[in-house]
């Protein structure tokens, strides 16, 4: 069997719970490969773990390889070939006696987080490691984690799969399909409420989602504020935030990168912008993407953006430059 190490911070919140036993199941990296799991956590919380492995061991499957846990970033990312930066500190939390409630404070807290995670990853992971940020702001803590790893040949990508499934889901629903008839979508930009999940360029059986529903109102009045805000919806629902769907997103995440991309089809996440589509260089942003599987992953070109796809890039884009300007001194 072939083995590898991935590493996973944040390792005793509530996405991880989900997502933990499908990493080492055979479901996420292939029947066939031997997974060592790497569990990170701050130092209050790392005992926890030991109750979290008990649980790994106790499902028995036969890819699971040695299991750890660690309060030490640099010791969990050594030689790791796959690092999924969930953890983070919710708003709401009281540091140094200020409850965070502010994006500006979460940003700056958070950025703290992800500028030594950044450091060690970029020295101890391996040369080619693959890094997806869950862990919110997420695009902007990626922006962090990846300058300060100072390693320009491991991949960096921030999460947007979640953001693309519930639109497919809302998508299909609508036009009375299947799920799996629904097609590359791409949220485009931030994964915040300004995102832009384009119905336009998401295909339904082979045709734009917008001419199937044939309904611009439901698309651009219901449809897109709907998807935008389905986070709070849910929290407003369950009493906490997603996790179950945000842990199925990360493996869909992975799988699409691991993997080769369908011929005619693309994924979502945030990556590096190299200028496409005229979206400043170096800003983590949602594109749709297609994956070689064998490590390169490249930003799918001349997808035509219609003027409300235009004027709602524009406002994630700012968003993004604006989250960018708040943490300028972690980019230094
Ligand atoms: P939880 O609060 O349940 O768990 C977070 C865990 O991270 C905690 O156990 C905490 O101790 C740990 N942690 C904090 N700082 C750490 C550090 N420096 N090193 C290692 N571990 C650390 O949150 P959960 O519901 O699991 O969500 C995790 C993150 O995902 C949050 O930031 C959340 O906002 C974000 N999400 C991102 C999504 C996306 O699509 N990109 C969707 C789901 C989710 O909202």
């Amino acid at each position: 069997m072939k083995e590898i190490n991935v590493a996973v911070t944040g390792g005793a919140g509530q996405i991880a719970y989900s997502l933990l036993p499908r990493l080492i199941s055979g479901e996420t990296f292939g029947e066939n490969t031997k997974v060592n799991l790497r569990l990170i956590e701050i130092p209050q919380v790392v005992e926890k773990l030991e109750g979290t492995i008990m649980e790994l061991i106790d499902c028995g499957f036969k890819q699971t390889g040695s299991l750890m846990a660690t309060a030490d970033i640099r010791e969990g990312v050594t030689d790791a070939e796959w690092v999924l930066l969930v953890g983070s500190i919710p708003r709401g939390i009281v540091v140094e006696g200020k409850k965070i409630e502010e994006r500006s404070d979460l940003l700056r807290i958070n950025g703290g987080i992800f500028t030594g995670q950044g450091e060690a990853i970029g020295k101890l992971a391996k040369n080619d490691a693959n890094i997806l940020v869950v862990g919110n702001p997420a695009n902007t803590n990626a922006l962090i984690g990846k300058t300060k790893s100072n390693n320009p040949s491991q991949n960096w990508c921030s999460m947007t799969a979640l953001d693309a499934n519930r639109a497919k889901a809302q998508l299909a629903a609508k036009a009375e399909v299947d799920i799996s008839s629904v097609t590359n979508m791409t949220v485009w930009g931030n994964h915040s409420p300004t995102m832009y999940p384009d119905p336009y360029n998401a295909r339904i059986n082979g045709i734009s989602a917008v001419e199937v529903i044939n309904d611009i109102d439901w698309v651009e009045n219901v449809y897109l504020p709907l998807v935008q805000h389905r986070g709070k919806a849910v929290i407003d629902a369950r009493g906490a935030s997603s996790a179950a769907s945000a842990a199925n997103a990360v493996i869909d995440t992975v799988k699409s990168i691991d993997n080769p991309t369908e011929e005619g089809n693309w994924f979502s996440a945030a990556v590096p912008s190299d200028g496409s589509y005229d979206i400043p260089e170096g800003l983590f942003f949602g594109f749709p993407l297609r994956s070689s599987g064998t490590g390169s992953v490249e930003i799918v070109q001349n997808i035509e953006l219609n003027d409300f796809a235009k004027s709602k890039i524009k406002i994630t884009t700012e968003e993004l430059l604006s989250e960018k300007e708040a943490v300028q001194d972690l980019l230094e």
